[in-house]
């Protein structure tokens, strides 16, 4: 018999009377769909690379196929993820609570194979391509298996894959929006993410000082651990289905 989670009922109450919830997640929810975080060795022959290094203009302008073949090995190995129980809650949170605005950093596009609606995508999604140089091509394209680096179907140039590298900056509507959430909503929560890639992690301080509840969703902490309301220590996939449970009664 799975142990009982009991959550401080300030919290739940907090949940259930929120008007409004924003929502931060980052590569730790889908871990448990098989997606290696952000931060984690990267696998097999990758290993050797550090994906801070790989996800910038500069890494591509060096070797656009050497990134090409990065993002088609990830493409790959989302394509066969599937959304789990942490994706789920989130999906149905957004049916029980009046507003609901999910922030991901991730670029899997996992929030909406489970059912979240409007999601914002903070970095973008790795399934659309882009034009690198001139126009505004930007659309979602099937994985192929293709090693080339794919052209803009719409000028020629070379093509990238639709994501916000470092050093580069967020879309402005998914920028604003997130920062108006943030300072919006009632309750904060910040679910699978090491807090450090900025301005993403700034959003938990804009929420915690507009007097929002603050909570972290994290096996591990983080450097926003002590300043927020409260830390739920675990997985995702098993404290947010149980988070809404409470919600039940
Ligand atoms: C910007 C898309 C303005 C690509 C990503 C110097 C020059 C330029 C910029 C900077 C600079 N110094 C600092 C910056 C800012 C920089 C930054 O923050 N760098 C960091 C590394 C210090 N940010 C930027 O560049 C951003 N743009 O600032 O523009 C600007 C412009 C020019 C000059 C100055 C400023 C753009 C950042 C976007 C980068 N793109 N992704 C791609 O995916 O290929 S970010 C990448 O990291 C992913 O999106 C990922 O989501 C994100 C953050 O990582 P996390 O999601 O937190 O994942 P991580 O692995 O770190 O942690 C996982 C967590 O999950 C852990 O805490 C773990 O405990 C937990 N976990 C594990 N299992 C579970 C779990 N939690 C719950 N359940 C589980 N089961």
């Amino acid at each position: 018999m799975p142990e009982k989670v009991r959550f401080d009922p300030t919290l739940v109450g907090a949940l259930r009377d929120a008007r409004h919830v924003c929502v931060l997640t980052g590569a730790g929810v889908s871990a448990e769909s098989g997606v290696p975080t952000f931060r984690e060795a990267q696998q097999g022959l990758w290993a050797k690379y550090d994906p801070l290094q790989l996800a910038t203009p500069e890494a591509f302008e060096r070797d656009p196929e050497f990134v090409w073949r990065w993002y088609r090995w990830r493409r790959e190995l989302v394509s066969q993820a599937e959304p789990n129980d942490g994706h789920r809650a989130l999906a149905e949170l957004q049916d029980l609570v009046p507003r609901l605005t999910l922030v991901t950093q991730n670029v899997d596009g996992l929030h909406q194979r489970a059912g979240s609606r409007d999601v914002i995508e903070f970095h973008g999604n790795i399934f659309s391509n882009r034009c690198f140089a001139r126009c505004n091509y930007d659309r979602l394209v099937e994985c192929d298996d293709d090693t080339a680096v794919p052209t803009c179907p719409a000028c020629g140039a070379p093509a990238r894959p639709g994501v916000v590298w470092f050093g580069e900056t967020i879309p402005e509507a998914a920028l604003n929006a997130s920062f108006a959430a943030a300072a919006d909503c009632d309750v904060f929560l910040s679910v699978g993410t090491s807090s450090l890639v900025y301005p993403a992690a700034g959003l938990g301080a804009i929420a915690q000082e507009a007097g929002a509840i603050t909570i972290e969703v994290n096996p591990n902490s983080t450097e926003q651990s002590e300043v927020f309301t409260a830390a739920l220590r675990g997985n995702s996939g098993v404290i947010l289905p149980k988070l809404l449970e409470s919600l039940a009664h």
